[in-house]
């Protein structure tokens, strides 16, 4: 009978596995077992270099003793506080030195589990704050094609994959889209930011002309949408963004899930771009991917907004069991720690005209139609295989693990973003590593 089943303790079949193509998977898995610094060791005892920084969250690479033993430290003083009516210090620390780091203007932390948590806050923070403020009909939400802002029913509505979104119904109202800024025919193998496409940021005033701002909340964008496969803000594209929603009213939204915490060479992309949002939406390299956590940063002006009325009154009811958690509190503090430290938001910076040239250099090498680089982040974009779109690069995908590099794949464009503490040695094998995997693919 069903109920009396005792799976063996090794069958791959109770586990639902998330993103990932479960029955091909389950018929070949690729498991890692351990990891320390820029490596990950397979189950075969195989070392595999990380070129994606696992999923773009372990900036500081793997299994770092400061944040291990942080966190060893915390679970064994006081492993949880209730997050409601209660707190404990070390969450106020770190919300203290997250601010210390982002950008001027940024002054408070509203915490959650994940970027797709980070984004849902951000989104109802912000038509709460127009409510607050006597604007209560600014409930509309704006986003872009091409946009990732994780998997919940605000994000995948906000976002633009349609594969995350075709198949789960009629999602959130009130939403529209902004285009996409991917231009190859103009931007193809640009070095950084394009030059072509600021203009698209005029179509949100089209959008607002058709809607009227005193309908539309937020808008929210990725300042370099990572997930689509690198896709660059072209020069002066945030600029604009910025100045129309100002002009208007609307809360301007940074989902800085993947740009945060140095991968472009700066704390934030926000600073990287000179550009100031009214919140940004982080997670990932908070703890460097270690312990789930994520974190909205707002203004002091949103967050204001909402502290009015009596004092025993909640102000914003919203928030989760496991927003702050100690053990995340303290993976966060040595986190930013060993950052620091170590420079390794500078690092990035230094290394990334040598990453820049390294990746540019597979240019003319077979199927590549596009190379798109900043900081240390890179695409590689493959022409697909007629009527087979993805296979090419998941086939790439995989050779690549089998030569001992791990890259990320969408549609068939090939995203890495090694973790700030990777080599030039290293930088050279996992860029010769995939130059070697492309010219064997069909
Ligand atoms: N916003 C952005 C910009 C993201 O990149 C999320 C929100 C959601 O975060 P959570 O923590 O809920 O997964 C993300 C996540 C990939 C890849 O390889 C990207 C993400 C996650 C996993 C894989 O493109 N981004």
């Amino acid at each position: 009978m069903a109920l009396d089943r005792k799976p063996n303790p090794n069958d791959l079949s109770a586990f639902w596995m998330p993103f990932t193509a479960n029955r091909q998977f389950k018929k070949a898995p690729r498991m890692f077992v351990a990891a320390e610094g820029m490596h990950y060791t397979t189950s075969e005892g195989r070392q595999v270099l990380d070129g994606t920084a696992g999923l773009w969250c372990c900036n500081a690479g793997h299994c770092r003793p400061k944040i291990t033993e942080a966190i060893a430290r915390q679970a064994a003083e006081l492993d949880y506080a209730p997050a409601f009516q209660m707190g404990h210090p070390i969450a106020f620390e770190l919300a203290n030195r997250i601010i210390e780091i982002a950008p001027k203007g940024m002054e408070h932390v509203f915490y959650t589990n994940s970027g797709s948590e980070s984004v849902e806050t951000a989104l109802k923070l912000a038509i709460a704050y127009h409510r607050a403020r006597g604007e209560g009909a600014r409930t509309r939400l704006i986003g872009r094609e091409r946009g990732y802002h994780g998997v919940n029913f605000g994000g995948i509505s906000v976002g633009g994959i349609v594969t995350n979104r075709k198949v789960f119904g009629t999602l959130l109202g009130g939403v529209d889209h902004l285009p996409h800024t991917h231009l190859p025919a103009l931007n193809a193998f640009t070095k950084g930011q394009p030059e072509h496409g600021a203009n698209l940021a005029d179509e949100l005033e089209r959008i607002v002309a058709l809607h009227g701002a005193e309908t539309i909340a937020a808008v929210i964008v990725e300042p370099m949408a990572g997930s689509t496969g690198v896709l660059l803000p072209p020069k002066g594209y945030l600029e604009k963004l910025r100045a129309i929603t100002r002009k208007h009213g609307i809360l301007l939204i940074f989902d800085e899930v993947i740009t945060g915490f140095g991968r472009l060479g700066s704390a934030f992309a926000a600073q990287h771009f000179g550009v100031l949002p009214d919140m940004m939406t982080t997670a990932k390299g908070l703890t460097n991917g270690v312990i789930p956590m994520g974190a909205v940063l707002t203004t002091a002006e949103v967050h204001d907004a909402f502290m009015q009325g009596p004092e025993h009154m909640i102000e914003l009811f919203h928030g989760y069991t496991y927003s702050g958690n100690p053990i995340a509190s303290a993976a966060g503090i040595a986190t930013l720690e060993v950052y620091k430290e170590e420079g390794l938001f500078e690092r990035a910076a230094a290394l990334a005209p040598y990453w820049e040239a390294a990746i540019h250099g597979l240019k003319g090498t077979r199927h590549v139609i596009d190379i798109r680089n900043m900081g240390l982040i890179g695409a590689v974009e493959l022409e697909p295989i007629a009527g087979e779109p993805t296979k090419r690069a998941f086939t790439a995908f995989l050779k690549a693990y089998e030569k001992g590099i791990l890259i990320r794949t969408t549609g068939d464009i090939i995203a890495m973003s090694p973790p700030l503490i990777i080599e030039k040695a290293e930088i050279d094998q996992l860029i010769g590593t995939l130059r070697e995997v492309l010219e064997a693919l069909d």
